[in-house]
């Protein structure tokens, strides 16, 4: 095309050009190089293939798209707002300010029409395979023959960066493994990043073979430019429905100023007065026109009327489906609102500890998923290879795969990329709580996509067994320590880690009916059955007293959470035979607990009582905030060790003699309950010793 063409697409694609320049260079902050490459891959989706309805941004069936490449921002702003969405041109002069809805990456629920938060480079690639798996999935549950209410597409542009993050390669082999053919990716491939040349990074990757060899069909087109040949591309991958689709188009960064142009400069700041005037007197603009819009354009480029034409149709599908089958609808309603079904928390059993002494949480975890899974149809999930350890199978459920109705998600070993396609396919909508589940340990692998889960507040679960190094001999590469604190540092982020069975069914009650993700660690090994009334109730609360001094007030409070519950519980009895009355408080989930009242928060942890001991098997960095100065923590502030769990438990320090030795100390008393074991300092390397200045 040539550039000056004063037809409506040419118009219209140098005025999203100029619309990104003017943006960027106002803020004198972002990215304006890839928005103007990508002008007319954007204009091809948004006026010629992408179904959406700007005046309803979150209509169920409409055409996802994910700019993955979140940096280019201005892109999908621009494309918003001529489009006809609910984003003025006031709010792109605002661009990257104070309050504005023009972040500088894209952020979910702050600007209609953004499906999801990017810039973490890759995260977006994995949230669009996310989308194709809950669009797939619902399809298969819902639509009936002549009857789709679920028949979409997801449309994603990435960068050189995208595709270089490790989650990228494994959503993309995810997405080829299951067949996900709504998928239609674009790659924008400028071989530039911010160090330069992709001569010097990623070059000698074959993106063509790569990708046909997750099972991906792959096209190419050579230029940017030519809209025909984009046009073209992009309805045959549309048309494709077999396997995912990748088009791979040349572009040239910041084309088309004349002198930043394939630089890599272009890519992250204002071009400049000079070289945006430039470059809108080579696309023909007048330079001294800034965030300029001809009606011409608007008129072109506004979808509403198609968009509600679109909805409409749809409409009548789903009136006529609904008069058909009506329980589904009323299913599908209910599985839109995000909840479970109602009365689900009755199928939780109550374990009795004269019946079932002791049980690993992780397998009262698998016993609740199967309580409720029924009232959950669209709820799905799945391990990265784990399944069998973090029993996190609904069985009967079907393996999601070939058949795209399975609810059992086989991830493989791919935790990053589990995790940001369970935010996708919890972005998606119509899902239920979707989860990933592995060992503690590795939640690490997957931090960048809970980290996202908690920005975007979404109602997912992840769930991780093996929560210490009470798993045991596979040793410190397998034992988490610095983990419930790191995942406790995340904001919106939920913690739990339940003590016993029936605290675990609490736990799922929570995560539930949590409004944002929710954290559910579980141990391997087993622990004894709590008291099924207390341990039920107390734990939706966060932290509850669950054993309490007899004969009233408690000279010491032991908190413990998880298996170190049953830790306190026997130092409370070795306690007692010194005469010290002790409380112990169980604390599952320190957001849960920080939620209450303070009345509540103090009869818990009464703030007269100073004698407090945390115990927990990680790193005691943190346990300040309920222990206070005067109180005193054991933990494992160390990596852990291979050798059976009950034995590194008890080297490392978590004994009931050492907590109960701990609170003799701070409550001034010289003699011990026991031996002091292990390397963990109990109260003598703690406590403030006299005279110490
Ligand atoms: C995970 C992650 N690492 C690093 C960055 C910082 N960063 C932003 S864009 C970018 C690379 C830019 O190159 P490319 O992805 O090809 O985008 P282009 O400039 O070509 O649009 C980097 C390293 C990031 N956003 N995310
Ligand atoms: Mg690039």
């Amino acid at each position: 095309m040539d550039l000056r063409t004063r037809n409506a697409a040419g118009l219209s694609i140098n005025t999203i050009r100029a619309l990104s320049m003017d943006a960027v260079q106002k803020a004198r902050s972002g990215h304006p190089g890839t928005p103007m490459a990508l002008a007319p891959v954007a204009y091809t989706i948004f006026t010629k293939l992408l179904r959406h309805n700007p005046a309803n941004p979150l209509w169920p069936d409409r055409d996802r798209f994910v700019l993955s490449a979140g940096h280019a921002s201005m892109l999908l702003y621009s494309m918003l707002h001529l489009t006809g969405y609910d984003l003025t041109l006031d709010d792109i002069k605002n661009f990257r300010q104070w309050g504005s809805r023009t972040p500088g990456h894209p952020e979910h629920f702050h600007t209609p029409g953004v499906e999801t938060t990017t810039g973490p480079l890759g995260q977006g690639f994995g949230n669009g395979v996310g989308m194709g798996i809950a669009e797939r999935f619902l399809a298969e549950r819902y639509n009936r023959i002549g009857h789709e209410v679920m028949d979409h597409h997801v449309y994603a542009i990435c960068s050189d960066g995208d595709l270089m993050e490790g989650v990228a390669h494994e959503t993309a082999s995810i997405a080829g493994q299951n067949a996900l053919g709504k998928l239609v990716y674009v790659y924008d491939d400028n071989r530039i990043t911010i160090d330069g040349t992709t001569a010097i990074s990623f070059d000698r990757e074959d993106k063509v073979k790569r990708f046909e060899s997750y099972g991906w069909d792959v096209q190419k087109v050579e230029d940017s430019e030519d809209l025909e040949a984009l046009e073209e591309a992009l309805t045959n991958a549309r048309d494709e429905q077999e396997q995912p689709s990748l088009v791979i188009v040349r572009s040239h960064i910041a084309y088309p100023a004349p002198n930043a142009i394939d630089t890599a400069a272009a890519h992250g700041s204002a071009l400049g007065e000079d070289e945006v005037r430039a470059a809108k007197e080579a696309m023909g603009l007048d330079p001294d026109e800034h965030f300029a819009v001809p009606d011409e354009v608007r008129e072109h480029m506004d979808c509403r009327t198609w968009g509600r034409e679109l909805e409409e149709e749809w409409d009548e599908r789903f009136s006529a489906w609904r008069g058909e089958f009506p329980k589904l609808a009323e299913e599908w309603g209910r599985a839109w609102s995000g909840e479970p079904e109602p009365g689900y928390e009755r199928e939780l059993p109550r374990w009795d500890p004269t019946e079932t002494e002791n049980l690993a949480t992780r397998k009262a975890g698998g016993a609740a998923m199967d309580a409720f899974k029924s009232y959950a149809p669209t709820m799905i999930g799945g391990a990265a290879d784990l399944v069998g350890s973090t029993s996190t199978v609904f069985s009967g459920g079907g393996l999601f795969g070939a058949n795209h109705s399975g609810r059992n998600i086989a991830w493989g070993v791919r935790e990053h990329g589990m995790g940001s396609a369970v935010n996708g396919i919890c972005l998606h909508g119509g899902m239920v709580r979707p989860y990933g589940s592995t060992f503690l340990v590795f939640s690490d692998y997957m931090r960048p996509a809970i980290r996202l889960s908690a920005l975007m507040e979404l109602p997912v679960a992840w769930v991780f067994t093996h929560d210490s190094v009470g798993l045991g001999e596979d040793g410190p590469t397998h034992q988490p320590v610095e983990h419930y604190m790191a995942l406790r540092a995340i904001p919106n982020l939920i913690v739990i880690r339940p003590a016993d069975a029936n605290e675990t069914f609490a736990a799922w009650r929570s995560t539930l009916e949590a409004k944002g993700p929710v954290a559910l660690l579980l141990t391997r090994q087993n622990v004894p059955v709590l008291d099924p009334d207390a341990a039920a109730e107390g734990a939706l609360r966060g932290a509850y007293v669950l054993a309490d001094a007899e004969g009233g007030e408690p000279e010491a409070i032991l908190i413990g959470t998880g298996s170190e519950v049953a830790v306190a519980l026997e130092a409370r009895k070795l306690l007692a035979e010194k005469d010290v009355t002790a409380r112990v408080v169980s604390m599952p989930s320190w957001e849960i607990f920080d939620a209450q009242g303070q009345e509540y928060k103090d009869a818990v942890l009464p703030p007269g009582v100073e004698a407090r001991v945390s115990v927990e098997a990680g790193i005691t960095i943190g346990w300040e905030r309920y222990v206070g100065f005067r109180g005193t923590s054991v933990g494992i502030d160390r990596f852990g060790a291979s050798a059976p769990g009950e034995e590194v438990l008890e080297n490392l320090g978590i004994t009931p003699e050492n907590v109960a030795n701990a609170a003799l100390g701070l409550l001034g008393r010289e003699e011990e309950a026991g031996e002091t074991s292990g390397t963990t300092p109990a109260f003598e390397e703690t406590a403030p010793e006299e005279g110490h200045s």
